[in-house]
């Protein structure tokens, strides 16, 4: 990287450096909310978009840790931040497992035909290698203040990617899969349980100082579905990271589950959730917040619009939820169409500037 790293200070004294990301996801109320945002690296920054030109394609720049390392830090030393997140994509573990995924230019992943014998645990490690040396390359940049987050999509997040052979809207084949094919897909379950354990564990060793599991398709599920494929793989995942690295926390994201969130919650065993915006904000401080941390949830097209609407929308969410232990995000990722100069707006008013 050149210039500045991302507002570096010396770690001169043995004492920990304070984080107030950290110290939000561990229970403190704080006067001033820690903030970030999700998908805050990408197509919204023109430094992002000269550097993804350079590295070819997006696959490219995941796998070259010292350019995924740059745009990771990017919007810090625009923004300051108070927390990175490695940039890679939920996809990488599909891609790491064997089945081929492409990014395609206006029409995003493409993920070759499923075969679920074909998919090999054993070749994880190896191809996720840069992610790991890109964590590395990360926490020996970032300023002391600042976490560092590592992340994976929950298991039924990738596995419809995985079933689906990209996005999707309606979600059919993976939907019809849970009701007539239960084995088959109990099968791509358990193995992406594994797999993104591993994965996460593995990003931990390398510096990773909270994790984030996102499951951004939690919400379309009914209530037994989610059970069985939302709740139990993140529970069996956040079982495994807590008993290796209990001071580490994991934030959940199941985008749209509404109600399930209690439950989420009381199950799961998150140390945090983060919420979406579709969720009534009262009804979270009043009945989430008193079980966990949360985070959010700043619709992104407020952020998207900017000017006075996005303030007041971003001070109704700091009243609701300044009384208890809060990061303040948005409830789903910068769209790229979102100017920077209002995610400077947002950040300074954050920050009490
Ligand atoms: O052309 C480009 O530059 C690629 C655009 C892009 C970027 C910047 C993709 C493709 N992924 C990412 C980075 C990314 N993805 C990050 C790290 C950056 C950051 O947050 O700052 C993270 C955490 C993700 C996570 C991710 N990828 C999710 C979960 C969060 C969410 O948005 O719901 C999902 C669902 C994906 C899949 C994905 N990756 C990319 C695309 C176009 C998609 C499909 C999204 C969809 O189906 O709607």
């Amino acid at each position: 990287m050149t210039g500045q790293a991302a507002g570096k200070t010396e770690q001169s004294s043995q004492k920990p450096a304070h984080k107030p990301f950290l110290a939000a996801l561990s229970g403190k109320t704080q006067e001033r909310p820690p903030f970030w945002f999700m998908r805050q690296a990408g197509r919204y920054l023109p430094e992002y978009r000269k550097i993804r030109a350079e590295a070819g394609g997006f696959l490219d720049l995941c796998f070259s840790p010292d350019l995924a390392a740059e745009v990771t830090l990017q919007p810090l030393r625009r923004f300051d931040m108070d927390a990175a997140i490695l940039f890679s994509d939920i996809l990488i573990v599909p891609y790491a497992l064997g089945q081929s995924v492409a990014f395609e230019e206006g029409r995003g992943p493409v993920l070759e035909p499923l075969e679920i014998s074909a998919l090999e645990a054993k070749n994880l490690h190896e191809a996720a290698k840069p992610v790991y040396r890109t964590i590395r390359a990360i926490r020996k940049q970032l300023a002391a203040e600042k976490a560092l987050i590592g992340f994976a999509g929950a298991p039924w997040t990738v596995a419809t990617y995985m079933v689906e052979g990209g996005s999707s809207r309606e979600f059919k084949t993976i939907r019809e899969m849970a009701y007539k094919k239960p084995q088959r897909l109990d099968r791509l379950i358990a193995l992406l349980t594994e797999a993104t354990t591993e994965y996460l564990l593995r990003q931990i060793d390398a510096g990773a100082e909270a994790i984030q599991i996102f499951d951004s398709w939690a919400g379309i599920l009914p209530q037994p579905l989610f059970e069985k494929y939302v709740i139990a793989p993140t529970a069996e995942i956040v079982s495994v990271l807590q008993r290796r690295y209990p001071d580490v926390p994991v934030i959940g994201f199941p985008k749209g589950a509404g109600l399930l969130y209690q439950n989420y919650i009381a199950e799961t065993g998150v140390t945090a959730v983060s919420l979406d915006h579709t969720l009534p904000s009262e009804w979270a401080a009043r009945h989430l917040q008193k079980l966990c941390p949360v985070q959010g949830c700043l619709d992104p097209m407020a952020l998207l619009a900017g000017g006075d609407v996005m303030l007041d929308e971003a001070k109704r969410l700091l009243d609701i939820f300044s009384g208890g232990a809060f990061v303040f995000n948005l409830g789903h990722g910068i769209h790229k169409e979102t100017p920077p100069e209002n995610v400077a707006v947002l950040s300074a008013f954050l920050k009490g500037e």
